[in-house]
C-alpha cells in the first residue's frame, strides 16, 4: 500500500448549525438537541451540527405534508415535473461543489461522488419526463356504449428514510418520483449524511416547491424514523438499509396497512468462467469489491472462481489490490476512501476475525490502515479471503466493507448454486464469452439484477433497481416501475348508453347465449 499524499487545503463550508425544514421554514428541533457530523477521513474536521429531532417534530412535519397534499395533488403532473426538472438543472450547475461536500461527509472518492450527483440529475430528468406520461390504460368494455380506463392517483404523504452510502442519489430515487406522482414527503436522511440531504432540500426549495410539499426531519432511526413509520397520517414508506431494520419497518407499518418499499441487504457475487476476458474481469472485481470501500448494497462481496483459472486470477487480483491507494477521497490520487464511521470499521474488523476463526485464509488486508494521515480516519485495508466455504458467515452475511470472499467451484452449475445459496438476491454478475452460459446464468440466477461481463454495481436511473428474497419486498426503485409504487390505480367506467347495463349478465344477451 502506498503512503497517502499530503492534502491540499480545499475551501469547504465552515461548520455551523443546520436545521429541519417544515412547512417551508427552516427551524431547529423542538428538543433543542443537536448531533455532530464529522469527516470520516479526518475526525478533526467538524462539518456541522444537526437537529436531533423527536416525535413532536415528525408530527408537525406530517401535518404540514397532509395539508400541502390537498393542493399539490391537483397541480398538473407536467408542472410538478417541471419543478423536479429545475432541481435537476441546479444539481447540474452545482455538481462539483456537491460532490466535494459529499466526499467530505461520507468519504467515498470524488470520482464516485460526482457519479452520485449525476445519478440524481439523471433521476430528475427521467422523473420530470414521466410527468408528461404517467400512463393509465384504456381498454374495450364488454358492453356497448361504455368506456373503460385506469388513471393514476397520488397516494398521500410518503415517508422517505435513506442511507448514507448514496447520500444524494438514493433520496432522489424516492423523492423525485413521489413528488411527480403528486404525493407530499417527510424525509429522514441518515445521521451520517445530513448535509448532502439538506443541500437537496434547499435545491428543491429554490426550484419552486411549495411549502409543506417536502419536509426534512433530521435525527435517529429509532426516534424520527420509527415515528414516521408509525404515524397514521403517512400513507407510504420507502426505506433503503439493512434487512433487519426493513423487517422491523414492515412490522410497524402493518398496523396501519401502509404500503412499504424496502431495498435491503445484499451478498452479491461475481462468477468468472474459464473463457472470460480475465483482464476485464479483474477491473470489474476491483471496482465492484473496493469501490465505495465496499459500502454499497450492490458491492461484490463474493467472488466465485472456476477452478481452472482460480490460482492465476488470484495472483493478478492480489497484485492489483496491493497497489490500491488509500486516502482522503478529495485527493485525486486516492482510489479507496475511509469507511463511513468507527462503528462500521469495528463491524468490518469483527467479520475479519470471524473469517479467520471459520478457517478461511487471509490473502491480504485484515486490519485497519493507520499509517500517516490515515490514522485520522476510519480506513481499512482492502481484504481478500480465499478457501472460503459457501456456508461460512463471511460468505453469507452482508459486511458492508472492503472484504472479498473467494470461493472455488468446478462448474457453472456449482457456481450458480453457490451464488444462489444466500438469503439475499440483489445484484449478480458473470464473466464469460460463451453465449449459452450467459443466457443459462440469466435464467438461473436468483437476483433482481444480473450483469454479463460487467461488475455488480452500475445501475442506471431509467432501469428498475431492486432485489429478490430478503433483499426487499418485491418493489423496484428507479425506472418506470417506481411510478407504480407512488400511485394508486383508479379504475373508471363511463357508461354512455343511457340505460342500465349489467356486466356479466347483459353480455350474455349480446353474444346470443341467452
Ligand atoms: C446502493 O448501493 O444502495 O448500481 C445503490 C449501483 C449504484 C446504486 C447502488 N448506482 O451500484
Amino acid at each position: 500500500m502506498e503512503a497517502p499524499k499530503t492534502q491540499q487545503p480545499i475551501a469547504l463550508d465552515p461548520p455551523r448549525e443546520y436545521l429541519n425544514y417544515i412547512n417551508g421554514k427552516w427551524k431547529p428541533s423542538r428538543s433543542g438537541q443537536w448531533f455532530e457530523n464529522r469527516n470520516p477521513a479526518d475526525q478533526d474536521d467538524l462539518i456541522g451540527l444537526f437537529p436531533l429531532s423527536t416525535e413532536e417534530d415528525v408530527q408537525e412535519a406530517v401535518e404540514a405534508a397532509r395539508e400541502a397534499f390537498a393542493r399539490w395533488r391537483r397541480v398538473p403532473a407536467p408542472q410538478r415535473g417541471a419543478i423536479v426538472q429545475r432541481a435537476g438543472d441546479i444539481l447540474r450547475a452545482r455538481k462539483e461543489e456537491i460532490a466535494r461536500e459529499m466526499t467530505r461527509e461520507m468519504g467515498k472518492i470524488l470520482l464516485e461522488t460526482r457519479g452520485d450527483v449525476q445519478e440524481g440529475i439523471d433521476t430528475a430528468y427521467y422523473a420530470a419526463s414521466e410527468g408528461r406520461r404517467l400512463f393509465g390504460h384504456t381498454v374495450p368494455s364488454e358492453l356497448p356504449d361504455k368506456f373503460n380506463m385506469t388513471i393514476r392517483m397520488p397516494v398521500g404523504v410518503a415517508g422517505v428514510i435513506t442511507p448514507w452510502n448514496f447520500p444524494l442519489a438514493i433520496p432522489t430515487w424516492k423523492i423525485f418520483p413521489a413528488l411527480v406522482c403528486g404525493n407530499t414527503v417527510v424525509f429522514k436522511p441518515a445521521q451520517l449524511t445530513p448535509k448532502t440531504a439538506t443541500t437537496l432540500v434547499e435545491i428543491l426549495e429554490e426550484a419552486g416547491l411549495p411549502p409543506g410539499v417536502l419536509n426534512l426531519v433530521h435525527g435517529s432511526g429509532s426516534g424520527v424514523g420509527a415515528a414516521i413509520v408509525r404515524h397514521p397520517g403517512v400513507a407510504l414508506v420507502s426505506f433503503t438499509g439493512s434487512t433487519e431494520v426493513g423487517i422491523q419497518i414492515s412490522r410497524m407499518a402493518a398496523d396501519s396497512l401502509k404500503r412499504v418499499s424496502l431495498e435491503l441487504g445484499g451478498k452479491n457475487a461475481v462468477i468468472i468462467m474459464p473463457d472470460a476476458d480475465l483482464e476485464l474481469a479483474l477491473e470489474g472485481v476491483i471496482w465492484g469489491a473496493f469501490g465505495t470501500t465496499g459500502q454499497r448494497c450492490t458491492a461484490t462481496s463474493r467472488l466465485i472462481l472456476h477452478e481452472s483459472i482460480h490460482d492465476l486470477f488470484l495472483e493478478r487480483l492480489l497484485e492489483r489490490t496491493l497497489r490500491l491507494r488509500l486516502g482522503n477521497g478529495l485527493d485525486p490520487e486516492t482510489e479507496v476512501g475511509p469507511l463511513v464511521s468507527e462503528a462500521q470499521r469495528q463491524t468490518v474488523d469483527r467479520y475479519v476475525r470471524i473469517g479467520l476463526e471459520e478457517g478461511a485464509r487471509l490473502l491480504c488486508g485484515g486490519a485497519p490502515a493507520t499509517e500517516g494521515a490515515l490514522s485520522k480516519g476510519w480506513f481499512y485495508q482492502p481484504t481478500i479471503f480465499t478457501e472460503v466455504q459457501p456456508h461460512m458467515r463471511i460468505a453469507q452475511e452482508e459486511i458492508f466493507g472492503p472484504v472479498l470472499s473467494v470461493i472455488r467451484v468446478r462448474s457453472l452449475e456449482e457456481a450458480i448454486e453457490v451464488l444462489n445459496g444466500t438469503r439475499y438476491g440483489l445484484s449478480s454478475s458473470i464473466y464469460t464469452r460463451n453465449l449459452q452460459d450467459a443466457f443459462y446464468a440469466i435464467r438461473e440466477i436468483e437476483a433482481g439484477i444480473t450483469y454479463v461481463n460487467a461488475p455488480t454495481i452500475g445501475a442506471e436511473a431509467h432501469m428498475p433497481f431492486g432485489g429478490v428474497k430478503q433483499t426487499g419486498n418485491g418493489h423496484r426503485e428507479g425506472g418506470w416501475e417506481v411510478f407504480d409504487f407512488y400511485t394508486e390505480t383508479k379504475t373508471v367506467y363511463i357508461d354512455y348508453s343511457g340505460r342500465l347495463q349489467r356486466a356479466q349478465i347483459d353480455t350474455e344477451r349480446l353474444s346470443g347465449e341467452a
